[in-house]
């Protein structure tokens, strides 16, 4: 067994410009490391990309299938080289040294995974960030993480082109089109298909992922060479177990470490191919899925509740598909049976975060528990502490806290030492892990409602809310209240066809008071049309809480 804080400092970086290295958090605050698992053992230089794309066309397989857009399909050799000649460009033409971070912005395609792959094979550090996002939240980030470089989708670039203006450091920027023509393609057509990926450390840093997070300065965690493979490692290798066959789709953007593991990462490590489209909003995945044949589909928890709700109104060809992975969010168990009616498919759900860059607890299909995110995934621990970092007794809430070969680490962020804590990185969440080991998923820490002296999961009441018929969506918040400091409160969005008059709230309250324990009803519901979510699929209960403006 071998545990170790921290790296190195120094030994053997690649890097020349070591803006990003130098602003690790310090030894003391880095998370234990665990690399037990036989998978797991590094050497001390790593290129993730020789690993993930280079390796397949020196065993000549650079034929098969690697990705799949909606505008062009290419090979794994297609893709290699036409990452090469984007990483000639960014060193020739733009000056980018190893270690420089280079801003990526554009939807899912084959074009942003070429950029991704040609700034990690030049020693880069890609930078992604959501298509949605606006000059104010760009600038944001470039001054974060003192972006040198972008390179970004033409229709977006009007939002950079304004961020710019408050980016001094921001000094190269190219545009790229999905369709294959655009000043990228043009200015790279001219560069050699061939590139010797820059020699990086293992533990060389070679993305920033922003957290997708809820409020207040993003944060970005800092990603090594080592992680990303560490990663393919552990989930996918014990818990999805794909094929080399197999056609990845989903729904998460690829500056979401949730899309570039399930979508890139993970497909590339089995030598499998994965379809990179913009439009995947659930209304679109299933009809994708039939066109692309897809195996292996990854989205977010109301997508799957969306989608079995299309089902129900209109048939689709899901017979290529075999495995569907929730994340993002807690699964609720009447989306997983409803999924499970509608496709006869066993949804593994797995809960990751950004700062460990994806999936620690997980379950296959045969460990699936209704309510139940899973166990550790193999290469990781996981645990239920206390306020003091003591682990607490079986079917005690808690705060859920891992500890793997990856793990967090900010960005020059001083909230480092709230996400880990004695090496364990604390999640955030309130957890508890049932008689069989199972972890189970109570709330967000700071979602917790505590009403009459009880301590209440907002999850909990909605997975009930969920259960009824005429519920599409729904939300539960504590609302502050003079006599019990909160009471339960529900916002519904209801199925087409109901109406939410006072009979509804009756009839939804006597609903959860025979689901669950009577004194979680919710005392107040109100009805919307839709409710605030990220541009990850992620609830914002926050805005639906007293005082917010939602
Ligand atoms: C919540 C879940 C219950 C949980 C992510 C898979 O979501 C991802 O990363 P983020 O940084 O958010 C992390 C937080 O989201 N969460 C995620 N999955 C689940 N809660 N059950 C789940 N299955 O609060 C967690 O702390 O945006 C997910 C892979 C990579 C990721 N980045």
């Amino acid at each position: 067994m071998s545990t170790s804080s921290g790296t190195a400092a120094g030994a053997g970086t690649a890097h020349v410009d070591t803006f990003a290295r130098e602003r690790l958090p310090p030894p003391p605050q880095m998370p234990d490391l665990l690399f037990e698992l036989p998978g797991l053992q590094f050497g001390p230089r790593l290129n993730c990309a020789s690993e993930l794309l280079d390796r397949w066309v020196a065993q000549g397989q650079g034929a098969r299938a690697c990705l799949i857009g909606a505008h062009r399909r290419w090979s794994y050799a297609e893709l290699q080289a036409e990452a090469n000649r984007i990483a000639h460009l960014l060193v020739e033409d733009m000056g980018l040294v190893p270690g420089n971070r280079v801003l990526l912005r554009g939807g899912n395609s084959p074009m942003l995974a070429a950029c991704w792959f040609a700034v990690v094979k030049a020693g880069g550090i890609a930078v992604g960030t959501m298509p949605l996002l606006r000059a104010r939240e760009l600038a944001a980030i470039v001054d974060k993480a003192q972006v040198t470089h972008a390179l970004c989708d033409a229709r977006l670039a009007e939002e950079l082109e304004l961020a710019r203006r408050q980016c001094p450091t921001l000094t190269q920027v190219r545009q790229f089109a999905v369709d294959g023509g655009g000043e990228l393609a043009a200015l790279a057509s001219s560069k050699p298909a061939t590139f010797a990926n820059v020699d990086t450390a293992a533990d060389d840093i070679c993305l920033i992922a922003f957290t997708s997070g809820t409020t207040g300065v993003p944060k970005g965690t800092l990603h090594f060479h080592r992680d990303v493979m560490a990663a393919c490692a552990c989930w996918p290798a014990h818990v999805l177990r794909p094929r080399a066959d197999d056609v990845f789709i989903g729904s998460p953007p690829l500056a979401f470490t949730f899309g570039l593991g399930g979508l890139l990462v993970f497909p590339l490590a089995v030598g499998a191919s994965t379809v990179l489209v913009e439009q995947v909003a659930p209304g679109a995945l299933l009809p994708a899925i039939g066109q692309y044949r897809a195996t292996v589909c990854f989205t977010a928890p109301t997508s799957y509740r969306a989608m079995a709700a299309q089902l129900s109104a209109e048939p689709h060809d899901l017979t290529s598909l075999r495995k569907c992975v929730s994340a993002g969010e807690a699964l609720p168990a009447a989306t997983r049976t409803l999924w499970k009616e509608a496709t006869g498919i066993e949804i593994i759900d797995g809960i990751g975060s950004t700062e460990m860059f994806h999936i620690f607890v997980s379950a296959d299909e045969a460990h699936a528990r209704p309510g139940a995110t899973g166990l550790a995934v193999p290469g990781y621990r996981a645990a239920i502490l206390d306020d003091d970092g003591r682990e607490v007794p079986r079917g005690t809430v808690g705060r859920l806290a891992v500890k793997g070969p990856t793990g967090c680490k900010y960005l020059d962020d001083p909230r480092q030492s709230n996400y880990v804590q004695h090496g364990w990185n604390l999640t955030g969440d309130a957890y508890l892990q049932d008689a069989d080991g199972q972890f189970v998923y109570q709330a967000r820490t700071d979602d917790m409602i505590i009403s009459g002296g009880y301590n209440l999961s907002g999850p909990e009441v909605e997975g009930a809310l969920l259960l009824h018929p005429a519920v599409a969506e729904c939300a539960v918040v504590g609302w502050p209240d003079e006599a019990r400091g909160n009471i339960v409160k529900a916002f519904v969005v209801l199925r087409a066809g109901h109406i939410g008059d006072a009979a509804m709230v009756r009839t939804l309250q006597d609903f959860v008071k025979q689901t669950i324990a009577p004194y979680k009803y919710p005392r107040e519901i109100v009805f919307r049309d839709t409710l605030p979510r990220t541009e990850t699929g992620k609830l914002q209960r926050f805005r639906l809480r007293a005082g917010a403006d939602a």
